[in-house]
């Protein structure tokens, strides 16, 4: 189906904050110009110091807003984010199969920055079996990666053989996102073939909350634009890291990106 604007969906859970989630995604769909739309996984009550309360949504009412939005809108690109649970990671992956939607960037979201799980620990097998092997691109960062691939990662070497080992299970590339880690900010693409590095300067700041969030977000908006996967990977992180340097002093905690950033090729 042809649109005159590019359809770009979020599967995720609501950030009150307005600094992660679906509230994240759709901020920076908007500043990519596609249409954002929402399929809502789970209500977070929180802030910039801690989550409150999570109250999830049945995966029958997930697959309902999936198949309303789908059936009429129609989707170019999504991304996923925090899932709950494993019955929740279960229909996504189904759904996500049987739509044939060209692009799908999945954000293994497992914990918040405060250390609340926002992924149940018995569904990061059903994320490796069936999630993953259903998307195009998968963006852990160093956590999540050493959770999805079962290897610590204290090395570049040990990084690089942590994204086969994800690979291996099954998405169409890897980006192991190395903030986590000391000195620059270094990501690493693999695709089955190549390794890629994304380097940028790391910025200091505790207003860092979203960050996954929006890199994830940004990245299929820009495969919906049209974008190649490394063009896509690469204006996002320029968007990140300026939205990240460009940060508003918001809340007492982890304060959210500025969303409002332009980079080149915006
Ligand atoms: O940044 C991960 C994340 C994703 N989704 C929601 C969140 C968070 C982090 O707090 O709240 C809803």
């Amino acid at each position: 189906m042809e649109a005159s604007i590019q359809r770009v969906l979020t599967i995720a859970g609501s950030d009150s904050g307005g600094g992660a989630g679906i509230q994240a995604d759709l901020k920076t769909f908007s500043a990519f110009g596609v249409f954002g739309m929402s399929v809502v996984t789970a209500v977070t009550a929180q802030n910039t110091t801690r989550v409150h309360g999570v109250e999830g949504l049945s995966p029958e009412f997930v697959a309902l807003q999936f198949e309303a939005v789908l059936s009429d809108i129609g989707v170019d690109a999504v991304k996923t984010g925090m899932l709950l649970n494993a019955e929740i990671v279960r229909v996504v992956a189904d759904k996500l199969k049987e739509s044939g939607i060209p692009h799908v960037v999945c954000d293994p979201v497992m914990v918040a920055k405060g250390g609340d799980r926002l992924l149940d620990e018995d569904a990061v097998a059903m994320m490796r079996e069936k999630l993953l092997p259903a998307v195009t691109l998968v963006t852990p960062n160093i956590p999540e990666a050493e959770s999805l691939s079962g290897i610590p990662i204290d090395s570049a070497r040990a990084l690089k053989k942590a994204a086969e080992t994800i690979h291996a299970l099954g998405p169409g590339a890897v980006l192991v996102k190395g903030g986590h880690l000391k000195g620059d900010a270094v990501d690493v693409l693999f695709d089955g073939n190549e390794f890629v590095r994304f380097t940028d300067i790391r910025i200091d700041s505790i207003r860092t909350h979203g960050t996954g969030c929006t890199y994830s977000a940004a990245i299929a908006a820009n495969l919906a634009r049209g974008l190649p996967l490394r063009e896509a990977v690469r204006i996002s992180k320029a968007f990140v890291t300026a939205a990240i340097r460009e940060a508003y002093p918001l809340g007492k905690g982890h304060g959210p990106l500025n969303h409002f950033v332009r980079v080149e090729g915006m």
